[in-house]
Formats: C-alpha cells, structure tokens, sequence
C-alpha cells in the first residue's frame, strides 16, 4: 500500500461523501488527510511499523483518521468506502472525470434525473433534460456533452506518470526472479508518450512459468486475463492492462526492438529491411533462413545499416533520416536540469511554505528556481495582487538571504486576461526576477482573442516565458485553438521563452510544438509548476516530453548554469 493509493481511498471517500451531500467539514477533513498523506515524503505504511511513532504526528490526523489510515494499510480496504460504494453507482462516480461537473452537480443527476451511468448522461444532456434542471441550464448541458466527447477521446489511456510506479514495481519484481536474465518495459510505455494505453512488458527466461506465475501473484495485479505458451495478458487492480511476452535470450533484442513500436517506425523499418534483402521480426532479422542478429537492439538497427536510435524519437517523424546522416540529437537528460522556474507556495495556492520548496528543490539538486506564485484574477487560488505581490517577494528575499547554494528568483505566473491585457500592471512586472504569462480563463474564445492575448504576453518587456501555452489537460479539456506558427515566429522575434510544463496532466507545451519551437531557436524551460514539495519530482515527465522533440541540453535553457542562465534574461 503505497501512500498514493492511500491518498486515492480518501479521495474517493471524499467525493462519495459529496454526493451524498454531507457534512462539508467532514469532505475537507478527508479531502486535506488525501492531500497530507500524497505529499508525505516517507510511507504511512512504515510509520504504522515503527512502535516509537504514531500518525496523529501528521498535520490534521486525528485519533479518528490515524485508524483509517491503519485500516487502509493493513487491509487495503475501507468498511464505510466500500458501504458508500454500494450507495453511490460507479456511473456517478464517474462523471466527476468531466471538467465543471463537481459532486453537487454529479448528485443532482443522480437524485433528480436518475442518471447513473455516463451513456445516461449523454443521453440526458441531448435530450435537453440537464438543461432544465435547476442550476444547470443550456451552458452547463453543453459543457457535460463537450467534457463526454473528450473522455470519450481519452478512452482508458493513462498518465505516463500513473503507469510508471506500477511498471516499475512489476519490473523491479520480476527481474528478481533468477530465471530472468533481462526484462524491460516496451511500447508506448518505453517511448515516454505522455500516456499509455497499456503496459507491453518483455522478459527474457527459458522457461516461461516462472515469470508468468510470478506476474498472476503479484499484488498489483487483479486478474489474469489470457494466459498462452509466452504471452499472457493481466488486469492490474488500477484498470491498467498489462502484457508479458517471455522471449528467449538471442531474439530479447529483435523483440524489444519490435514491441517498443511506434508501428509507424516498426514500417519504415521494415522496408528498410527488405531493400537489403532481409526479413525482420520479433524474432530477429533473417538473410533467408538464417539469423544474422536479435541478440540486442544495436545489432538489429546495425543489419540495416543505422545506428541505435533513442526509443522517445521512434515514431517515424524524421528519426531515420537523422539516423542516416549521423544528426541523432544526444537528448537532453534528467541530470542535465539545473534549475526549475514555475513553483508555488502558501501564498497562494500551494501546500508548502517558501523556506520549504526552496530546502525542497536544493535537496533535489537544483541550483536556483523561481517562485511564482498566481497573479490576482486567480481568486479561486487567493491570487496576488500588487501589494501581497511585494510583500511576498520581501519574504521571498528573507529566505534567499538565509540560504546558500541555491539562487531564489522572486517571480510572478502572470494571468494574461480575456481582453488582452496583463493581470498586474508593467511597474510591478519590471520589478520582477521573472515572470511567466499563461491563459486561465477564457481557453473557448476564439482564435482571433486567444491570439491577441498570446501576442500581449510575447510582446510585453518583462515577461520572461509563455507557461503552459494552450492550456489542455490530457484526456480532460483540449488547448485553446491558437496559430501556433505565428506564436512560436512572434516568441522568437521577441526571445520569450516557451515552457514545457512538467505536470502529468499538461505536458504544455507537447513535443511536436516543442520540436517547432526548437527549430527557431527558442529556448524551452522545462518546469514543474509545484504545488507542494512533492510536486517538484515531475520534473522528470517534462525532460521525457523534451526527449520526444528531439531537444538537447543546448536546447533546454534551465541547463544552463545558474551564470549562464542570468545572461539569458
Ligand atoms: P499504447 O499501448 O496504445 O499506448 O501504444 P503501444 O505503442 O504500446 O501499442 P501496443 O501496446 O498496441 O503495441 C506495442 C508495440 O508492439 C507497438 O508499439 C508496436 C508493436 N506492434 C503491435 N502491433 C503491431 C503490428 O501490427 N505491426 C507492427 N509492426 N508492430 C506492432
Ligand atoms: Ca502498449
Ligand atoms: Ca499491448
């Protein structure tokens, strides 16, 4: 039981609870424990072991919640969730995936219309039935059909950022095995997309019970769905499927290289192959009858005369040509990141303090960052304005003056308004280290507005980068719908930076703009966006989605040394 599936029980506590319209004090209390127990940086699961502790240490956990953690843990179940479960259909549950459509709402359809599934809902909302429900109306009705075409969209993919801690337990376990000489994840999995749709795992062993008993008994793992002579398909208890291909020892290579995919690049590659007289498979890569390589990947692309080629680049967009040419990029690595410039704190909407998510970002290498905190229009998350904005950066410069090894910028996420205009006036923005501008409100507006808005930002003196350019949450809400030819032209001409934005979720700016943006020269920043200290390890997810454009360290401006990187400014 890891603290994420603890946290995902609370949650789900919270919205049951919610629905069924209790008290709002008891939804917070479940609601802060998720939160406190997602951002702890040690297991609950080992503070329960550990005689000398008790979890009424944690901030907001009472007697009450301490014995619902341990219950969880030990059990991995709740009594009252699994009682609410029966209350509440999984359908409703499930509506609260649709963006604008929040517990009271989901209840409303429930109690008043009966709508209990997402097929009911669209239903309704064609109908004009949501519409005439009170507090819904026309607008609401459109939002619910616009948010169900997108799940829709969606399907079941997942965040990378979700599959990655499950396919790393399973691998991690399975390699275990003495049986296992090699075991890797392939597919989308291992070409970092920024979601997947289920996990292609490969190991190579003799004899395939071990590894395939191994897998049915894993605690992940809900149900074994298909199971042959090397293959066998699994459900894990998240929803996620999973695949496992047991190969031998000479082909791991040839497979390897075949499951990872894309299936655009797995054609052009065999083409390639064909033009010299070969036949390529998972197998291997055959001059008639004979294998002439499969032991590993660079022996594959080698046979039909290329170098090894990084599986993020693998997705027939120019890879081969580069390949060819001897111009694979050296892709930027985690390790090359030095700096992380888009952060918050209490004084907004974050969970940590300044001195924390600077102690947070030294103990993770960094050697400066900026805190920027959300400008004044953003009052669901206590923006700042002009005022609070300084005596905030005061506070930023305390904590800067007490810390060695690690420069502190005092910074700003600018809101860039519906009309075109900045959230707080060019005075207080000159008198910032740094300042992103994003759009928040008014995404839907037309092209024209959105581009306007954009060309305000890009244009203006003091703001450093675009954050989170179009605005999209994967699988939730598309980006707003802007030239992106014409931004990236405007950002270049005026040297503002384009962020990739780390978050699971955003992965904003994506990697085909990023490869645009790259291709005029602009520097990409690639930042976490935290909300508490935890939220500063995502950084990882954005140099994933940096790989897939083909950046290098060059590329990356948050590489550069703490000296280089103030030249840039
Ligand atoms: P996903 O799971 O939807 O996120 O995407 P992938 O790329 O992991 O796709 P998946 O799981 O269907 O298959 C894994 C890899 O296996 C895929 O990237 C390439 C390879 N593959 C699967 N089917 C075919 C096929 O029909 N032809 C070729 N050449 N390769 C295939
Ligand atoms: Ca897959
Ligand atoms: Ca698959």
């Amino acid at each position: 039981m890891q603290n994420a599936d603890v946290a995902k029980i609370f949650e789900e506590l919270a919205d049951l609870l919610e629905i069924q319209n209790a008290n709002p004090f008891r939804v917070r209390a479940y609601r802060n424990a998720a939160r406190t127990i997602g951002d702890l940086p040690e297991s609950v699961a080992e503070i329960i072991r550990d005689p000398d502790r008790s979890l009424e240490e944690l901030p907001g956990i009472g007697g009450d919640l301490a014995a619902k953690i341990k219950t969880i843990v030990e059990t991995e179940s709740l009594p009252q969730l699994e009682e609410l479960r029966t209350q509440v259909p999984r359908g409703v549950v499930d509506m609260l995936r649709i963006q604008g459509l929040g517990p009271k709402k989901a209840a409303a359809l429930f109690n008043e219309l009966k709508v209990s599934s997402l097929e009911m809902l669209k239903a309704a909302a064609e109908s004009g039935a949501v519409a005439q429900l009170k507090g819904f109306g026309e607008k609401t009705a459109k939002t619910i059909l616009e948010g169900l075409a997108n799940i829709e969209q969606a399907g079941q993919r997942v965040y990378l950022a979700e599959a990655k801690p499950l396919a790393d337990a399973i691998l991690a376990d399975l390699s275990q095995l003495p049986e296992v000489h090699e075991a890797e994840v392939a597919g989308s999995f291992r070409r970092r997309r920024e979601t997947v749709g289920d996990l292609d795992l490969l190991v190579t062993a003799d004899d395939s019970t071990p590894p395939m008993d191994r897998l049915a008994a894993h605690p992940l793992v809900e149900k074994v769905l298909a199971r042959g002579e090397t293959k066998q398909r699994v459900r894990l208890k998240s929803g996620l499927e999973m695949d496992l291909r047991v190969v031998p020892e000479e082909s791991y290579g040839a497979a390897l290289q075949y499951f990872t995919g894309s299936k655009a690049h797995n054609i052009v590659l065999r083409r390639r192959a064909q033009e010299r007289g070969l036949k390529i498979n998972e197998y291997g890569v055959f001059r008639g009858e004979k294998s002439i390589a499969g032991r590993t990947e660079e022996e594959v692309y080698k046979a039909v005369g290329l170098p090894w080629i990084p599986p993020e680049l693998r997705e027939d967009r120019g890879e081969f040509d580069a390949a060819e040419q001897g111009r694979l990029p050296k892709l930027v690595e985690f390790d090359d990141i030095l700096g992380d410039l888009h952060m918050h704190t209490t004084a907004t909407d974050g969970a940590a303090t300044i001195a924390e998510m600077v102690a947070g970002a030294k103990a993770r290498g960094l050697k400066y960052i900026a805190i920027t905190d959300h400008s004044k229009r953003v009052t669901m998350a206590n923006g700042l304005d002009a005022d609070r904005l300084r005596a905030h950066w005061k506070e930023i410069d305390k904590v800067r003056q007490q810390t060695k090894g690690i420069e502190v910028l005092c910074g700003i996420e600018c809101d860039i308004l519906e009309d075109a205009t900045l959230d707080l006036p060019d005075e207080v923005l000159a008198e910032a280290d740094w300042v992103i501008a994003v759009l928040h409100y008014g995404l839907k507006q037309p092209r024209e507005q959105i581009m306007k808005r954009l060309m305000t930002a890009i244009r203006s003196p003091h703001v450093d980068a675009l954050g989170h350019l179009t605005g999209r949450m994967l699988g939730r809400r598309p980006g707003a719908d802007l030239n992106l030819d014409e931004v990236l032209k405007a950002a270049a001409d005026h040297e503002t930076m384009i962020e990739i934005n780390a978050h699971p979720s955003r992965l904003d700016i994506d990697d085909v703009g990023a490869a645009a943006a790259k291709s005029l020269g602009i520097p990409i920043v690639i930042d976490t966006d935290a909300h508490s200290v935890k939220g500063l390890d995502v950084m990882e997810y954005g140099v994933y989605q940096a790989r897939r454009a083909g950046l290098e360290a060059k590329d990356v401006a948050n590489t550069r040394t703490w000296a280089q990187f103030k030249k840039l400014l």
